[in-house]
């Protein structure tokens, strides 16, 4: 789960007495030029301001309320206890009343007429009110309510989950490594199968977000939930399916000889003899076949056992020391203090939410990170990752940036910075500089490029696919209930390449499993666009700041490289998200980066595939 200035939220708060009602007139209108005028015009810059000045007080306050408390119902779920989904609940629904109020969508709405009498920063300030409004509108109050307690209700039962594996119960991380390392097919596709329990579990309160999901957003004008989330870059849902479609296109020829190189490697490893067509989801080392990295064993560069030596702690502070010595700060004292970052204890009583996130607490300087961070390289990305989002909040929490302005300049910017240091974090000049590899030895350079595109290449297909046309479907289209797992198995075979083990009939919902459906719902396609950004700004650095390969970089210590990302980064929102990308790479959104990278695989992966059958 994300979160990122996400306002999911809810609230019933009644305006208090500052609420500046009588300062913005309600229907006031400037007379015609013709006739005298009987009353100075208002002054709508400073009647926005007024306005704004109270709109964002509130705001941060019933945000930093639900932040608490949904905080508390992410890292403490104890089955069958309602007390902490009770309370989110509550703040969750003081934030909507607010956000949603028809008082404050009446006035955003008459603010906004007169957008050329205001400045661009209010105007954008407004439009972002605007956008958490239709989120939460009180005109269908019930909705709302419904919303909010389904999504804390689902979240508990995502969370409180106990997965089994021979009839013992296991986490997630378990699960995950053991299909990394395990090399018994039938004992994977138990595994595989073991991680798809939960699905059902989740399917009636799924198809009921779906239309509460739906409900709410149409009361302020929008066709669908999906339609709503892509606004947020300024698209509709047809632009943004289009765009993700042909960054898809882009990568496929890569994705085509890495999706047969897989299927004869992955045979042999398991000594089928007969290599199937299309690769059955239970043979690859990710519960979705999202990033198939682990396949590949780089002599050299295998960084597991320095890092189980290291400890999990270190990691941590691996990261904080990469982002300062770019001249990022120190993380706060509090962050330690107050986030939680390892797994819990074998005899806890109580389960915690199983997947990374960052979050802006107080959209001041509360920042904290949920993570069950263990030993390995995939919890070193993650590390990274999180600490990316971490440091965004951080850059833009400035006296420059207005509260409702502190998010990323896309969602997607908020997901490049951090993998964008993971990437780096993982090359070899770096690790060597770091001491973590010996820098003399002789490692594969192809081998090193290959599992980068199982990371990278992999996860393109699954992001803008599967589960961007998945939920496209599924909240645009009301993909119908008994259709939704047959639906996800046909993108998977169409975008993958990947069937499922055994039949998968409409009593499982394997969509579902992935935790995004549930509660980050219709915006997977921010990750495909992030890693499109992340390239694309990785590319500037290695060649127009460090001048060195793309392939084979060290941003360690080096300040300008940390001026270029917290030049990104400080301005928050406040930027349009094209401009920014403009002024920092020279380019458009682009996979030029991305596909130029992997170029040298090309002709590698032809070689190794000559021969072997095509079926994609
Ligand atoms: O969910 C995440 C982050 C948290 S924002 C760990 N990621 C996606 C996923 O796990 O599916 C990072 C990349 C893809
Ligand atoms: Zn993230």
């Amino acid at each position: 789960m994300k979160r990122i200035f996400l306002p999911v939220f809810t609230a019933a708060a009644l305006l208090t007495a500052c609420a500046p009602t009588a300062q913005v007139p309600v229907a006031t209108t400037p007379p015609p030029a013709e006739q005298p005028a009987v009353a100075a015009a208002p002054n709508w810059t400073a009647l926005a301001e007024t306005y704004l000045d109270y709109y964002s007080g509130e705001y941060q306050r019933l945000y930093t309320a639900s932040a608490e408390a949904e905080w508390r119902s992410n890292t403490h779920i104890v089955a069958g206890d309602t007390t902490n989904a009770g309370a989110t609940a509550r703040a969750n629904e003081r934030m909507a009343a607010f956000t949603g109020s028809s008082e404050n969508i009446t006035r955003l709405r008459q603010l906004l007429e007169h957008k050329s009498e205001l400045t661009e920063l209010q105007v954008k300030q407004l439009e972002a009110a605007l956008y958490n409004a239709a989120n939460s509108p009180q005109t269908i109050a019930d909705v709302v309510k419904a919303r909010i307690k389904a999504e804390t209700q689902q979240t508990e039962k995502l969370y409180g989950f106990d997965y089994k594996y021979q009839g013992k119960s296991v986490t997630t991380n378990d699960l995950d490594e053991l299909l990394r390392k395990e090399k018994n097919p039938v004992r994977r596709q138990q595994l595989w199968e073991a991680s798809k329990e939960i699905g059902p579990t989740l399917k009636g309160g799924l198809l009921n977000l779906r239309d509460l999901r739906n409900q709410t957003v149409q009361a302020l004008g929008y066709p669908d939930y999906f339609t709503y989330q892509a606004s947020d870059y300024g698209l509709n849902r047809q632009e943004m399916m289009t765009l993700v479609r042909q960054l898809n296109q882009e990568l496929r020829p890569l994705y085509r000889e890495l999706h047969t190189y897989a299927r004869y490697e992955l045979a042999k490893q398991y000594g089928v003899k007969q290599v199937p067509d299309y690769l059955p989801a239970s043979w690859l080392p990710n519960r979705w076949g999202q990033d198939w990295s682990s396949m590949v064993d780089v002599k050299g560069l295998n960084l597991d056992p320095v890092l189980a030596k290291k400890g999990a702690e270190w990691q941590v502070q691996q990261a904080e020391r990469f982002y300062q010595s770019l001249s990022f700060p120190a993380l706060p004292a509090s962050f330690y203090e107050k986030s939680s970052l390892y797994p819990l204890s074998k005899g806890a009583d109580y389960k915690k939410n199983n997947h990374a996130s960052a979050w802006h607490m107080n959209l001041e300087q509360d920042v904290r990170s949920l993570m069950s961070v263990e030993p390995n390289t995939e919890w070193y990305e993650t590390t990274h990752h999180e600490l990316g989002h971490i440091y965004y909040y951080l850059s833009y929490t400035n006296p420059e940036v207005p509260v409702l302005l502190r998010g990323g300049a896309n969602r997607a910017y908020h997901e490049a910075m951090g993998s964008l240091m993971g990437l780096a974090a993982r090359q070899k000049p770096f690790l060597a500089g770091l001491g973590l590899i010996d820098p003399k030895v002789k490692t594969d350079e192809m081998q090193s490029l290959l599992k980068e595109a199982l990371g990278s290449v992999v996860f393109i297909p699954f992001a803008s696919g599967v589960m961007s046309e998945w939920e496209n479907s599924f909240y645009a289209d009301n993909l119908p209930a008994d259709q939704l797992n047959a639906r996800w198995w046909e993108l998977a075979k169409q975008y993958q390449g990947i069937v499922p083990p055994s039949t998968r009939g409409e009593q499982f919902l394997d969509p579902a499993t992935k935790t995004h459906i549930n509660d980050d719902p219709a915006q997977y396609y921010d990750y495909a666009l992030s890693y499109i950004i992340l390239f694309q700004l990785h590319d500037h650095i290695a060649k127009q700041i460090l001048h060195q390969d793309p392939h084979a970089t060290n941003y360690y210590g080096n300040k300008e490289v940390g001026t270029f990302l917290a030049d990104i980064m400080r301005p928050g929102a406040s930027k349009d998200w094209r401009t920014v990308l403009k002024e920092k790479t020279g380019e458009d959104l682009s996979a030029r980066a991305m596909v130029e990278y992997f170029q040298p695989l090309m002709a590698y992966l032809k070689e190794k595939n000559k021969g072997r059958k095509y079926t994609m």
